[in-house]
C-alpha cells in the first residue's frame, strides 16, 4: 500500500476517480467545521448529485442525534457525498453506505468487517467507520440527501480518551499506514456501482441483510428514553429491526431512532 502526503489532494484524488458521477465534483478542505454543514451550504447553492466534500479535519464533526465524530487532522475520511434519490430508495441509501465501505475496506487491505445495525461498520468488535444521512424531503419528494462517512484510517484510538476503548482504525489493524486518497478512491468506486444497483431496483437489501452480525443476537436497544431488549430476529426492506421480545411480541424498530447498545455495557 502506498505512503501519501498528509494532506489529501484533490487535484489527484480527480485524477485517480474511475467513477462517473459520483466525486466529479469535489469540494475540499484542510479544516472545516463539519462536511455536513459545508455539503447542506452546496445545495443551497444548486450543486449537482454525485458532489463530495472532503476534509482534512472537522471541527464540529457530528454523528447521529447530535453526538460528536472525533479525529485527530489528516487521520480519517471525512466524506459528504450530495444525493438525489426516490423517496422509495431514501430508506435504502443506508444499507448502500454500509456495503460499500465494507467492500473498500475488504478489497484495499484484506480485512474482514461486518455491519452493527443500523449504521456502524466494526472489525474485531470496535467501530471504524460511521455514517449518517441527513434529508430534505417536501412533497414526497427527495430534494436532497447528504450522506456522511467517517471513517479511521491512520487513527490512534488511544489519542481520543473518549473512544480509546471502542474504536478502531486500519492502521491500527494492519500496523502499517494507509493512503487515504487509494481508501476514498476504492470508497467512492464502490459506492457508485451499489448505488446504481440501487437505483436500477436491485435488491440491495438482502445483500446488506447477509452481512449485518446484530441478527440471531439479544440485543438492546435505545429509542429515545425507552429501553428495549429482546432477540434480534430480522429486518424489514427498509433496514427497520425487528425485535423479538421476552413476552413474544414482535416489535419494529426504525434505524432512525435507535442506538444499539452492548448487552455487557446494558
Ligand atoms: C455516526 O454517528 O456514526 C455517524 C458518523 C458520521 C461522521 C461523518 S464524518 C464526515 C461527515 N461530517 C460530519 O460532521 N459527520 C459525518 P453515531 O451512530 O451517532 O455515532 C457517534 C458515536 O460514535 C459517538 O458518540 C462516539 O461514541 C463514537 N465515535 C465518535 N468518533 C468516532 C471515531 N472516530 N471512531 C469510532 N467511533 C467514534
Amino acid at each position: 500500500m502506498k505512503q501519501q502526503n498528509r494532506r489529501l489532494s484533490p487535484a489527484y484524488l480527480h485524477q485517480e476517480l474511475r467513477t462517473k458521477v459520483i466525486g466529479h465534483n469535489i469540494l475540499y478542505y484542510p479544516v472545516t467545521s463539519s462536511t455536513m454543514d459545508v455539503a447542506k451550504q452546496a445545495v443551497q447553492e444548486g450543486a449537482e448529485e454525485g458532489t463530495i466534500v472532503i476534509a482534512d479535519h472537522q471541527t464540529a464533526g457530528r454523528g447521529r442525534f447530535g453526538r460528536k465524530w472525533l479525529e485527530p487532522p489528516d487521520s480519517s475520511i471525512l466524506l459528504s457525498i450530495i444525493l438525489r434519490p426516490t423517496l422509495e430508495e431514501l430508506p435504502r441509501l443506508s444499507m448502500v453506505a454500509s456495503l460499500a465501505v465494507m467492500r473498500c475496506i475488504e478489497k484495499v487491505t484484506g480485512l474482514k468487517p461486518v455491519i452493527k445495525w443500523p449504521n456502524d461498520i466494526i472489525i474485531e468488535g470496535k467501530k471504524i467507520c460511521g455514517h449518517l444521512i441527513e434529508s430534505e424531503v417536501a412533497n414526497e419528494t427527495v430534494q436532497s440527501a447528504i450522506l456522511g462517512i467517517g471513517l479511521n484510517v491512520n487513527l490512534d484510538p488511544s489519542s481520543i480518551p473518549e473512544i480509546a476503548e471502542t474504536a478502531t482504525s486500519l492502521k491500527e489493524m494492519l500496523k502499517v499506514e494507509v493512503s487515504r486518497t487509494e481508501i476514498l478512491r476504492a470508497l467512492l468506486g464502490e459506492f457508485e456501482e451499489l448505488y446504481d444497483a440501487l437505483r436500477q431496483g436491485e435488491p440491495i437489501d438482502k445483500l446488506w441483510r447477509r452481512h449485518l452480525e446484530t441478527l440471531g443476537q439479544q440485543v438492546t436497544v435505545k429509542c429515545g428514553d425507552e429501553v428495549h431488549q429482546g432477540y434480534a430476529e430480522s429486518v424489514d426492506e427498509q433496514g427497520n429491526l425487528l425485535l423479538r421480545r421476552p413476552d413474544g411480541s414482535l416489535l419494529t424498530v426504525t434505524a432512525g431512532d435507535v442506538t444499539l447498545q452492548d448487552l455487557k455495557k446494558g
